[in-house]
Parts: C-alpha cells; sequence; structure tokens
C-alpha cells in the first residue's frame, strides 16, 4: 500500500513535470545542465551577499552547473559554497575557476565528505574571473530528494 501510494506521488510529479516542463521547482535533467545554462548565484553587475537554491539530480547522468560571475568585477570577490545533500546521497562539488576569455584556471572535484553531508569551500574570484560549481552524484543515490546549495558573500 505504502508502495503503491510512492509510486502515484511519483506519477504525478511526472505529471507536473510534463506540464511545467521549465519549472525549476522540478528542475531535473535539462536544466542547468551545461556552462551555457548555469545558474547564476552571484555576478559583478547584480551583485547579491547571498543566494540558495533547492534543487534535485534526477539521475547518474544528470548535473547542475552554479555560477559566481566576477568578470565585470572591480574587487576580489570572497566567498563560501556549500553544497548539502539528503540522506543517502553522495554529492561531488566541482569548482571550475576561469578567466575573462573563458580560459580555464584550475579544476577541483570536492569530495571530503560521504553521503548525507556537505561539501564546502571558501574562495575567492579576482575581478575578470569567473567560477562555476558543479553539482554532481558519486554513483546510485536517492533521488527522491532535493540537495540545497548555499553562497554566502564575506
Ligand atoms: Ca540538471
Ligand atoms: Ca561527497
Amino acid at each position: 500500500m505504502k508502495r503503491l501510494r510512492k509510486l502515484s506521488i511519483s506519477l504525478m510529479a511526472t505529471a507536473c513535470l510534463l506540464a511545467f516542463g521549465s519549472s525549476s521547482a522540478f528542475a531535473k535533467t535539462g536544466w542547468a545542465d551545461s556552462f551555457e545554462t548555469a545558474e547564476v548565484m552571484y555576478s559583478s553587475v547584480n551583485q547579491s551577499s547571498g543566494f540558495s537554491a533547492t534543487q534535485y539530480l534526477d539521475s547518474m547522468s544528470d548535473n547542475d552547473y552554479y555560477l559566481v560571475d566576477n568578470t565585470n568585477g572591480s574587487s576580489v570577490v570572497s566567498f563560501s559554497v556549500i553544497a548539502t545533500p539528503p540522506p543517502n546521497f553522495d554529492i561531488i562539488m566541482g569548482v571550475i575557476k576561469m578567466d575573462a576569455s573563458g580560459a580555464i584556471l584550475s579544476i577541483q572535484m570536492d569530495n571530503w565528505n560521504g553521503p548525507g553531508y556537505a561539501e564546502a569551500i571558501g574562495m575567492s574570484a579576482k575581478p575578470g574571473e569567473k567560477v562555476y560549481f558543479r553539482i554532481m552524484d558519486n554513483g546510485i543515490n536517492n533521488y527522491n530528494e532535493p540537495y540545497t546549495i548555499q553562497f554566502t558573500k564575506y
């Protein structure tokens, strides 16, 4: 019975996903899957001191990109990013820093902590730099619950 209910809920979610294909509330594969479609957490043009989002990864092939963009900035931006997975979900946070021309300055894949535990980084971006954060799963995971990502400017 419990299983049946779960199935009908997931069918409903699928129906909603079809009805509101572009809604970020059901964002999954197809949302923020590349550098070009990254969700902007901070931009030197439209500065914010904080950002947070709650999103789902739906499968091993899904991933979400987020951007801290200091391309047109006039000063160094120092900040932290914390990605917190649901229980039984092992998250990997890729951190890709680029210069204004898109040349990659550094890449790291942070996976310090296991299922249910956050990956976090404190760093800075000089004027002209941008940093992409790529949220991925580490193997097969619990896809029924969302992860959260939080950007905080120091
Ligand atoms: Ca995605
Ligand atoms: Ca991890």
